[in-house]
């Protein structure tokens, strides 16, 4: 990937969205601090940051990752689970404007951008409380013209799909196993990395180039997959991880494509 937009953390992120956490106090220095790492380490990746402005009446707002879907030839804008979330939209619409062609999500359809999984043209998109079948519909629609397949994955017990799993290259998986079904990836034929049974959030990490980004906070899946050849680059997110944050959702990455 070649750019990664990003947004500040918003000061009312204490009144963020939560669907499986209890509330717990957030403190936005450290939150913040922290997420100021996180871009830094992108930057040190030789990945350009572009950041959004904040936005302190949208307590999610930092979440960017679910407002949009971006592939090399379109960019497709959610259309949030959450009412409370809907005003980040238009603010992605326009800087994302610069680099893709953009649709939208409409109503009764829903989809975040956190459901979204892409291995090449195969696109995983989570049936979750947030992404409806109607939105994944749309979804499909939007990118089967480019060569896409798109296929449903149902999360019952975690926020996002990207929350149970992520893609970490080198056609591998890394899950939690009991939030998310292997069997909706066989048409992929991929190799499954399950995270530690001790850290059930740790199916998150972020492919850069030649090495993982991955949260300092799960080192016995941290082991595992360096047991299995995979070089981390280690970030703090737990502040955000109050939040039901994990490390994709705090940016949006694309790849640079002729005429961006
Ligand atoms: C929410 O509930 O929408 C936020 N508090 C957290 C969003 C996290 N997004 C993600 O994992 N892609």
């Amino acid at each position: 990937m070649d750019i990664a937009i990003i947004r500040p953390v918003s000061n009312s992120i204490q009144d963020c969205a939560l669907t499986h956490l209890s509330r717990a106090q957030i403190c936005h220095r450290t939150a913040q601090r922290q997420h100021d790492a996180y871009a830094q380490t992108l930057q040190s990746c030789g990945i350009e940051v572009i950041e959004l402005s904040t936005m302190h009446d949208q307590p999610d707002a930092v979440f960017v990752e679910d407002t949009v879907v971006v592939v090399d030839e379109l960019a497709v804008l959610a259309r949030m689970g959450v009412a409370s979330r809907r005003g980040e939209v238009d603010s992605m619409a326009a800087c994302i404007g610069d680099f893709r062609d953009v649709v939208r999500i409409e109503s009764p359809g829903t989809l975040e951008g956190g459901d979204i999984i892409q291995v090449d043209k195969s696109i995983f998109a989570g049936r979750s409380s947030r992404s409806n079948g109607a939105g994944i519909e749309q979804l499909r629609d939007h990118l089967t013209p480019f060569g896409y397949s798109v296929i449903r994955v149902p999360i019952p017990g975690a926020l996002h799909l990207k929350t149970a799993c992520t893609y970490i290259g080198r056609n591998t998986m890394l899950a939690n196993t009991e939030w998310v079904s292997q069997e909706h990836f066989e048409s992929a034929s991929m190799s499954f990395i399950d995270v530690h049974p001790d850290e059930l959030f740790a199916g998150n990490a972020i492919v850069l180039d030649g090495c993982l980004l991955f949260p300092k906070q799960y080192p016995k899946t941290a082991t595992r997959l360096r047991d299995q050849g995979f070089e981390l680059r280690l970030v703090d997110s737990t502040e955000l991880e109050k939040a039901e944050g994990s490390l994709t959702c705090k940016s949006v990455l694309l790849r640079r494509t002729t005429g961006t």
